[in-house]
């Protein structure tokens, strides 16, 4: 049975209170981690089979930051790899608590190092653009800051949730001057800016970016007005599945995001879409700033033979299984 604390990190992910792809999978693995803590299994299975329902109620939240289903991998492949010796409860429990510890560790250094990498790209005088809140682009802008760079950073707004407003207050709170604009702005300005940093939900095999929607148009502007894009991708954010040829699911949201659902309903024939990302195809894109280097986009698919080449073709497709019967 799932607990109500469990849940309530699953319903925090979906409702968006615990947003963006680093902190959604570090919640995925702290909701595994509490499944393991206050599990009251008495067989190793019947644990196991606990942390696979918390497992299926987490990769339901939120379908497109393949940090999560990462992060989900990283800890029921340890799970799994022991359960064949496992004698007791307290066996698999100390294996998924050490893997949740161990992925959330992970991914507060990968963060940092992508800081001290990324902040080798700026230099004094930059004029920076973001899109969204990525706490990865806070990272590199914060570490550069803190070397005593000085530069200034433009902010889209990031309609329709806003979350370009949390970067605002986050950089302006570190002393950096930041300027809000307009999602609809960003052409207006570019000529002003020298590079352009985004966060990543997604990085598939062929080296093009999912993130927040709005990252690809304004991809595009930069390269017409040749201004770089440097993307901040820790390694969990590339998807295996797109190896074997899947297409990254791009979540939509609720209309009423956009417009009130009385307004709406008050006009005839329209519809709303509301998709909360969009693709950028790797010709956009200059450089991905990992926490093991900087790589070109087009150097994706050896990320993931690196990261992921240990697992087999069935334990890709067993994981797969389980999201589609969730979807189903
Ligand atoms: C957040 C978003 C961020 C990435 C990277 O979307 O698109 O750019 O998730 O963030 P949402 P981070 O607000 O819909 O979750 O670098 O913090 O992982």
């Amino acid at each position: 049975m799932t607990s109500s604390e469990v849940q309530r990190i699953a319903d925090e992910i979906r409702n968006m209170k615990r947003r963006g792809a680093g902190e959604i999978a570090r919640s995925a693995a702290q909701a595994l981690q509490l499944t393991a803590e206050l599990s009251t299994a008495t067989s190793p299975n019947e644990l196991v089979e606990e942390l696979r329902g918390t497992s299926q109620l987490l990769l339901a939240t939120r379908p497109t930051a393949v940090s999560l289903p990462n992060a989900v991998r990283f800890v029921m492949h340890r799970v799994t790899s022991v359960l064949v010796q496992a004698r007791t409860v307290v066996d698999i429990r100390t294996v998924a608590i050490k893997a949740a510890e161990d992925f959330i560790q992970n991914s507060l250094s990968a963060i940092q190092r992508i800081g001290e990498i990324g902040a080798k790209r700026i230099t004094d005088g930059d004029k920076i653009l973001t899109h969204c809140n990525s706490s990865a682009v806070i990272a590199i802008l914060g570490t550069a800051w803190k070397q005593g760079k000085r530069f200034e950073v433009t902010v889209t707004e990031t309609r329709p949730r806003f979350q370009g407003r949390l970067t605002t207050r986050e950089l302006g709170s570190i002393g950096i001057p930041v300027t809000l604009i307009l999602d609809d702005a960003v052409r207006f300005f570019l000529n002003k800016i020298d590079k352009v940093f985004v966060g990543a939900d997604a990085v598939a095999a062929n080296g093009a970016l999912v993130n927040k929607i709005g990252t690809s148009l304004i991809a595009l502007a930069a390269h017409e007005a040749r201004v770089r894009v440097f993307v901040a991708a820790e390694t969990y954010k590339f998807s295996p599945e797109t190896l074997i040829g899947e297409l990254i699911e791009i979540e939509e949201r609720d209309a009423s995001e956009i417009i009130d659902p009385d307004e709406l309903s008050q006009i005839p024939n329209a519809t709303v879409r509301n998709p909360a990302f969009d693709i950028t195809p790797a010709e956009y894109i200059d450089l991905i700033i990992t926490e093991k280097g900087i790589v070109p986009p087009q150097a994706a698919i050896f990320i993931l033979e690196q990261e992921f080449g240990l697992l087999t073709p069935e334990e890709l497709s067993d994981y797969h299984t389980v999201r589609i019967s969730e979807q189903d």
